[in-house]
């Protein structure tokens, strides 16, 4: 029986090791939930990297470890700390990720974490390799495995390859600095379908396709001498119905958590108070530092708007290791303390800071109860967050401002589009968004809500599953010429 292979750098799950024993628990990021219906229904294997490198495994739990991962329908890929801090913290996470997101000046060329690139793109094949059988499909996920269909078509020209990029695919001008830009178009070259987020993505990928490697370019196509590589957009959904009916339960439930606890009493005491919530990774592409000032600035401009907003904002640790986090986070620490102790009073503080990542639950307590919410990436592959904030929006009001540098802002036209970099505009959305009529908020949300609803998660992995089920008639065709 055929099989769909999901590869992704990280398994969709977490393994503890605890009493010289081996947990693994499935995780519901947005990928895992999106991919269950493919990695469950079709006997299907995820392929990837446990989270564990292979020094922190003892010897004697490896065959433990394996057979945890296999429970779950995952087959571990294993990897050196050496491995790591070479391909994932160095080419993946100083070189593509900066420059793919434009952040030229952090873009660093290191010869040595390119080759750690290609040793560990290279061990995922292998795994993969082994695994494979006649007539199964295979699903690569992400920046961190662009050389990753190419090695697998080399040997399996039989499978149907599928690749689909989290991150912006940025323009000619910007991808063509890379000294292995070849290496990295080719790589993706190997599949039968390329899926970005937007148009625009798709189409700086076939500029870079026929500026560097000279091959025909369609409008959605690439002629290869002997086939046909397809690249087209399927902005990522969400799963909504488990947004909504957490935000559903959350309304009627009696047993609130302490934080929505507190939250209740800041509204009981300020009733017509404002709360504008902001949630991301501390990456310096969500424009953090951007949206401080920005803030601080709409305060200066409309300070009747003092005691009568909070800025409720949730970053949570990521990439610590890497020197621009930690600037970043040490930028973000200072103008938060700055700005709280510019404006505060002593009844009001106008930034509420977290630093931490939180569960699932008080991430709901946070989206239903702020009235506005506002995104500002300087880059953004998509945004799942925007979507999550008006999926609770079970009364239908809110207020989203989103960057028009989100990928998520091209579906999302009835939110409050903004410029990342216009602090004046920011400040006016600001006080549009809190001034803005209940009437017009639900006009605007039902739309939101009704696109997001259809185009969900699942309808996003049907239509690039179909679409790479498609490459195969088309590639049939051309071999019958
Ligand atoms: C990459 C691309 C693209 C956040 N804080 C907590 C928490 N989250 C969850 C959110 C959301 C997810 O993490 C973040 O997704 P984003 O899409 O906003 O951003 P990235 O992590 O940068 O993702 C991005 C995405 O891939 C998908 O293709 O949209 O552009 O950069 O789902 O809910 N979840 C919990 N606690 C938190 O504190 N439980």
């Amino acid at each position: 029986m055929s099989k769909t292979i999901i590869i992704s750098n990280r398994l969709p799950l977490q393994l503890q090791i605890e009493n010289k024993t081996v947990h693994a628990t499935p995780s519901v990021g947005g990928l895992a939930t999106g991919m269950k219906s493919v990695h469950k229904d079709s006997n299907g294997v995820w392929i990837g990297w446990t989270g564990l490198t292979e020094e922190e495994i003892p010897a004697n739990l490896l065959d433990d470890v394996i057979e945890a991962t296999i429970k779950e329908q995952c087959i571990p890929v294993s990897l050196t700390k050496e491995d790591i801090d070479g391909f994932y913290y160095g080419f993946s996470n100083r070189t593509i990720w900066p420059l793919f997101h434009y952040f030229m000046e952090f873009t660093e060329f290191e010869k040595e974490s390119w080759q750690s690139y290609v040793t560990v793109n290279e061990k995922y094949a292998e795994v993969v390799l082994d695994n494979i059988e006649e007539g199964d499909t295979v699903w690569v996920h992400d920046y961190q495995l662009m050389l990753l269909p190419a090695l697998i078509k080399k040997k399996r020209p039989d499978v149907q390859i599928g690749f689909f990029l989290h991150i912006p695919f940025p323009s000619y001008e910007v991808f063509r600095t890379l000294p292995w830009r070849e290496e990295i178009l080719k790589g993706l070259l190997g599949s039968d379908l390329i899926g970005f987020h937007t148009y625009d993505y798709q189409r700086h990928f076939l500029s870079s396709v026929s500026r560097i490697l000279r091959h025909e370019v369609g409008f959605n196509e690439i002629t290869l001498k002997d086939r046909i590589v397809t690249a087209n957009s399927y902005p990522m959904g969400i799963d909504y119905n488990k947004f909504s009916k957490a935000a559903a339960k959350h309304d009627a439930t009696k047993n609130q958590s302490e934080l929505q606890r507190r939250l209740d009493i800041h509204i009981d005491t300020t009733p017509d108070a404002k709360m504008i919530l902001s949630i991301d990774r501390l990456d310096y592409s969500k424009g953090i530092a951007n949206r401080l000032r920005a803030y601080e600035y709409f305060l200066e401009k409309y300070p009747e708007f003092k005691e009568k907003v909070r800025l409720v904002m949730l970053a949570v640790p990521s990439r610590s290791n890497v020197p621009q986090y930690q600037l970043l986070k040490k930028e973000i620490d200072e103008l938060v303390g700055r700005i709280n102790g510019k404006f505060s009073s002593v009844s009001w503080t106008p930034i509420w800071y977290f630093y931490r990542s939180m569960p699932f639950e008080n991430l709901i307590d946070l989206y239903t109860t702020c009235d506005i919410a506002l995104l500002t990436p300087i880059r953004d592959g998509m945004n799942l967050v925007a979507k999550e904030y008006i999926a609770t929006r079970t009364d239908e009001t809110g207020v989203l401002i989103l960057s028009e540098m989100a990928g998520a802002a091209q579906e999302m036209s009835e939110a409050l589009i903004i410029n990342p970099n216009n602090f004046e505009e920011i400040a006016d959305t600001l006080k549009q968004a809190i001034e803005m009529p209940k009437a017009e908020q639900i006009k605007r949300n039902k739309f939101l809500q009704k696109r997001l609803r259809r185009y969900n998660v699942e309808k996003w992995a049907d239509d690039f599953m179909t679409a790479l089920q498609d490459t195969k008639h088309k590639s049939d065709i051309v071999k019958a010429i």
